[in-house]
């Protein structure tokens, strides 16, 4: 079994399994492999920590296809666990999603999700943008279907996420969409909110009828632990930015130091050491094969 083929089959094996999939939302190849010799189940390459750690642009389209595919072939050479890639809105229009799943299936990636937000997108989470409309349920659907008829292989997963939670559009219309989207071929269905209480996310599992896996990415409910998350009906749930705030936070105060004491033995006690950083990129083992291979 060739990589890709493996780790689709991890994915969907923890799609059907007993246990939920606890995915890690890394920014770059490190923050990948440091999900994966943790112990988490999947990576999440995150266009929100894509376009803000590598980029430094805001999550807003402006991120390329091609960009965001080099980041998770990047994401996924440093890891052995399945990697799931947001893909957006599919970067574009109808065409795009066809391209988007050929080019990451390609890839060997193991499976992409899409959302229902118009090109350009804003982030989920960015709460100072009142105006948000979805691509229409059914030109959504369409696209889906012809992403998965574009697929070469079975195995290669594909997420289809809503928004209508997010939009303000409801319960009623996030359901209509999760089934439109599943009848479409979608995999699984990644229903996206803000809403803290778990209200509507209650109210939607309450009717979702099932048929394939639920995804949640709780970074506005970040109470509900994983385990009662997948209690609730969830099967995958994405810790999407946490690393990202966690090296921007460490970053800002390392820089405070560094700005305030002009030494760098200032911060030594508090940043991961030198030898600790050629340990995780295995430079001892390089130099040991170089030495080794006559
Ligand atoms: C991302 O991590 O880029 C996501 C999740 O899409 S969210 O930021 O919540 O939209
Ligand atoms: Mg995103």
């Amino acid at each position: 079994m060739n990589r890709a083929t493996r780790k689709r089959k991890m994915l969907r094996d923890g799609f059907s399994g007993s246990k939920p999939i606890t995915a890690i939302g890394a920014h770059d190849a490190m923050s990948a492999q440091m999900s994966d010799t943790a112990g988490f189940d999947a990576i999440w390459v995150s266009g929100f920590g894509v376009s803000t750690m590598t980029y430094a642009i805001p999550d807003a389209n402006l991120v390329t296809m091609s960009e965001a595919l080099a980041a998770a072939v990047r994401m996924d050479a440093a890891v052995n666990i399945p990697v799931v890639a947001d893909c957006d809105n599919g970067f574009g229009g109808f065409a795009n999603v066809i391209r988007t799943v050929q080019e990451y299936e390609r890839a060997g990636i193991a499976g992409i999700c899409i959302e229902d937000n118009h090109f350009p997108k804003r982030n989920s989470l960015y709460l100072g943008d009142s105006k948000r409309e979805l691509i229409p349920m059914e030109e959504q659907a369409r696209r889906i279907k012809a992403g998965k008829n574009a697929q070469e292989s079975d195995d290669f997963v594909f997420i289809a996420r809503v928004e209508s939670l997010i939009a303000g559009h409801g319960v009623e219309d996030a359901l209509k969409r999760a089934n439109a989207y599943l009848e479409a071929g979608a995999d699984a269905i990644l229903i996206h909110s803000k809403d803290k209480t778990l209200k509507q996310i209650e109210a939607f599992l309450a009717e979702w009828p099932g048929g394939a896996p639920l995804v949640a990415v709780p970074t506005l409910f970040p109470d509900f632990t994983v385990e009662q998350l997948h209690d609730k009906g969830f099967q995958m749930v994405i810790l999407a930015n946490q690393l990202m705030r966690a090296s921007v936070k460490a970053m800002e105060e390392t820089l405070v130091t560094l700005k305030a004491e002009r030494k760098a033995a200032a911060v030594d006690g508090s940043i991961a050491p030198v030898n600790y950083i050629f340990d995780l990129v295995k430079t001892k083992e390089l130099i040991a094969l170089e030495d080794q291979i006559k």
